[in-house]
C-alpha cells in the first residue's frame, strides 16, 4: 500500500500528523476518518505492545493513513516487529549518536541495503507471506525511519547523523528538547528557542525533511512556515481531554 506521508514529503506537500496514547483501536479507527496523514503509534511513553498496535494497525488499514511506530527501546527486534506487523515506518526517540541511527536504520531496511531479517510468513505486512514478493520488491522504497531530535546532544549530532543513509525526516521534540537544558516546558526561555533554531537550521542545512511536534500555544500553521514538512498537533488523550474540559466547564459554571 502507498506510504501517503513518504509521497506528501517527496512532492513537497505539508503533511499533519496525530499521535495515538491510549493504545485504542477504536480512538485510531476515528482518527483515520478525520484527514491526518500520519497516525503514530506511541511505544515510548504509552500502554499497549506490540498486540495492541496491531489492532490499532487494523482499525487504520481501510484508510490511506500513513502508519508509523515510536519504539520505546532504539534497538532492532521492535524494528523489524513493528514493520512485520505492517506499519509504515517507525520513529526514533531522543537520536543523539549515528551508530545508534545506522543499526535502526539497517534494521529496517532488507539486505543488501540493511540487514532486517526476512519472514513473510508471520507477516501482517506481507499479508501473511500471500504478498512476500511484491512486499520484499517495495519495502525499502516505502518505510518511512524518522529520527527525533530532542536533547541538545542530538542537535549537536545533526551533521553526523545526516550522514547516515536512508533516514527520511528528523522530527524535534520540544518537551524533551528544552528538558534536556534544565527548562523543561519553558518555551520562551531564549535557550530554549536558541537551541530549536539550531536544530531547525541543521536539519535544513543537512537537507533532511523537518518535522516536529506543534509547541502549546504554537499552532501547526506557524511551524509550517518555519519550513516544517510535517507536524503532529494533536493526540487522541489530548482531543478527548480538550473535548471534555469544554464541554464540561460552561455546565459546571451555570
Ligand atoms: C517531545 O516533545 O519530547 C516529544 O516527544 C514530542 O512528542
Ligand atoms: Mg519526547
Amino acid at each position: 500500500r502507498p506510504n501517503r506521508l513518504k509521497q506528501r514529503l517527496r512532492a513537497g506537500e505539508r503533511s499533519i500528523g496525530c499521535w495515538l496514547f491510549m493504545g485504542s483501536p477504536t480512538a485510531a479507527e476515528i482518527l483515520s476518518h478525520c484527514g491526518y496523514d500520519a497516525l503514530l503509534i506511541d511505544h515510548e511513553h504509552s500502554p499497549g505492545g506490540l498486540e495492541t498496535a496491531v489492532d490499532q494497525l487494523r482499525a487504520i488499514a481501510p484508510s490511506p493513513v500513513t502508519t508509523l511506530v515510536r519504539l520505546g527501546d532504539n534497538i532492532a527486534a521492535p524494528v523489524k516487529q513493528a514493520l512485520d506487523s505492517g506499519a509504515d515506518g517507525i520513529v526514533a526517540a531522543n537520536v543523539e549518536d549515528a551508530d545508534t541511527l545506522e543499526r535502526l536504520v539497517a534494521a529496517a531496511l532488507y539486505p543488501p541495503l540493511g540487514k532486517r531479517g526476512a519472514h513473510f510468513t508471520v507477516s501482517r505486512a506481507a499479508r501473511w507471506g500471500l504478498d512476500g514478493d511484491l512486499y520484499a520488491a517495495n519495502a525499502d522504497k516505502e518505510l518511512l525511519v524518522i529520527a527525533m531530535i530532542e536533547s541538545a546532544a542530538g542537535v549537536a549530532a545533526i551533521p553526523e547523523l545526516a550522514r547516515v543513509a536512508n533516514v527520511d525526516m528528523f522530527f524535534i521534540g520540544p518537551l524533551d528538547l528544552s528538558a534536556s537544558i534544565g527548562l523543561m516546558g519553558r518555551y520562551t526561555e531564549s535557550a530554549f528557542v536558541e537551541l530549536l533554531d539550531e536544530a531547525e537550521r541543521r536539519t535544513r542545512e543537512a537537507g533532511i525533511a523537518l518535522g516536529g511536534a506543534a509547541l502549546p500555544g504554537h499552532d501547526a500553521a506557524a511551524l509550517f512556515d518555519r519550513g516544517y514538512a510535517f507536524v503532529t498537533a494533536a493526540s487522541d488523550v489530548g482531543l478527548l481531554r480538550d473535548g471534555g474540559l469544554q464541554m464540561a466547564r460552561p455546565v459546571l459554571r451555570t
